[in-house]
C-alpha cells in the first residue's frame, strides 16, 4: 500500500521547487513541468530503484523523460531525493550548470537520458528495455512523454516494436494535458481516442487521474504485473499549482516573476 500523505507532501515539495527552480532564472516550461510532479512523487518515493549515492548503479531502474522539456520538476525531485544539492535548482540554465533546461544525462546526477528532440526519448527508452531484457537485468524502465510528443511518428514506430516485443519491463506514462506549444491539441492534431491507439499496438493501457497520487502508484502495480508494455495516461493539468497561469495554453515556456513564483508557493503552503 502506498503511502498517501508522503507521496502527496512529496508532490507538494517537487511542485515548491519546480517553482524555485524555473523562478530564479525567470522563464522556463512551467506548464509541462508543473503537470508531471505527482508522478515523479511516486517514481522516486514509492516505485524506483535508484540510489541518490550512486546514481550510475548498473542495475537501477531508469527513467526517461522524453518530453526533455520537463527538466524543471526532473531536478526538483533530484534535489528533494538527495541526488543534487537543492541550491543547485537555481542555476537553472545559466553559464556552467549542470541544470540545462532540457535535461543532459552528461551534466546531471539522476539522468539517465538526454532528451528534448520529441519522440527520441522514447524510442531509447524502449531500446533500453530491450538491452536489459537480452543482459537479464531485472530493472524496470520508466518512460514520461508528452500528448504533443505522441503526434511524432517516433513514437509510434517505438510503439510498434515494444509492442510486438512484449517489453513487460517497460512502463511509459502520457501526460495528457490536451495542450502543447501552441494551443489545445484539439485545435492542432488531436489524439482521440488515444487509449485505442496504444491498445492497437499490443499495449496494456490504463487511463487514470495524473495528480492523484494513489490511482499513480496502483496503475504502475498493475503494469507490473501483466506480460507485455505498459502506458499509463494520465488526465493532467497542465501547469498545476503554478496558480498564476493554470491551465492556460500560454503556460507552455513563459516569463515568471519573483512575485508570481513566490505567490504560488505561498499558496501551496496554504492547501491543507
Ligand atoms: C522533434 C521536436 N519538434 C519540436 C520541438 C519543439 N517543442 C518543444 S515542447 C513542444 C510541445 C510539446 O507538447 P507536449 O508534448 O504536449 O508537452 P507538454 O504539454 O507536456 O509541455 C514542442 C513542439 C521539439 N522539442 N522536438
Ligand atoms: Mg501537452
Amino acid at each position: 500500500m502506498a503511502n498517501v500523505k508522503l507521496l502527496e507532501e512529496k508532490a507538494k515539495e517537487i511542485r515548491k521547487l519546480t517553482l524555485r527552480c524555473i523562478g530564479s532564472l525567470g522563464i522556463g516550461h512551467i506548464g509541462g513541468s508543473m503537470s508531471i510532479c505527482d508522478l515523479l512523487s511516486v517514481l522516486y518515493y514509492d516505485k524506483m530503484n535508484v540510489d541518490p549515492k550512486n546514481p550510475q548503479w548498473a542495475d537501477r531502474d531508469r527513467l526517461v523523460v522524453s518530453k526533455g522539456h520537463g527538466g524543471p520538476a526532473v531536478y526538483a525531485a533530484l534535489a528533494a531525493k538527495g541526488f543534487i544539492p537543492v541550491e543547485e535548482l537555481d542555476t537553472l540554465n545559466k553559464p556552467h550548470t549542470n541544470l540545462p533546461s532540457h535535461c543532459d544525462k552528461n551534466r546531471t546526477p539522476g539522468i539517465d537520458m538526454t532528451t528534448g528532440s520529441l519522440g527520441q526519448g522514447f524510442a531509447v527508452a524502449v531500446g533500453m528495455a530491450t538491452a536489459a531484457k537480452m543482459d537479464k537485468k531485472p530493472l524496470t524502465v520508466y518512460t514520461i512523454v508528452g500528448d504533443g510528443e505522441c503526434q511524432e511518428g517516433q513514437i509510434w514506430e517505438s510503439a510498434l516494436y515494444a509492442g510486438n516485443r512484449g517489453l513487460d519491463n517497460l512502463i511509459a506514462f502520457v501526460d495528457y494535458n490536451k495542450m502543447q506549444v501552441d494551443g489545445l491539441l484539439e485545435n492542432i492534431s488531436d489524439l482521440y481516442p488515444l487509449d485505442d491507439k496504444w491498445k492497437s499496438f499490443n499495449w496494456f493501457v490504463q487511463v487514470i487521474d495524473g495528480h492523484d497520487v494513489n490511482a499513480i502508484s496502483r496503475a504502475i502495480d498493475n503494469a507490473s504485473k501483466v506480460k507485455r508494455p505498459s502506458v499509463i495516461i494520465m488526465h493532467t493539468i497542465k501547469g498545476k499549482g503554478a496558480d498564476f497561469c493554470e491551465n492556460q495554453p500560454s503556460n507552455h515556456c513563459r516569463p515568471v516573476s519573483e512575485d508570481e513564483w513566490k505567490g504560488a508557493v505561498a499558496a501551496l503552503d496554504k492547501e491543507d
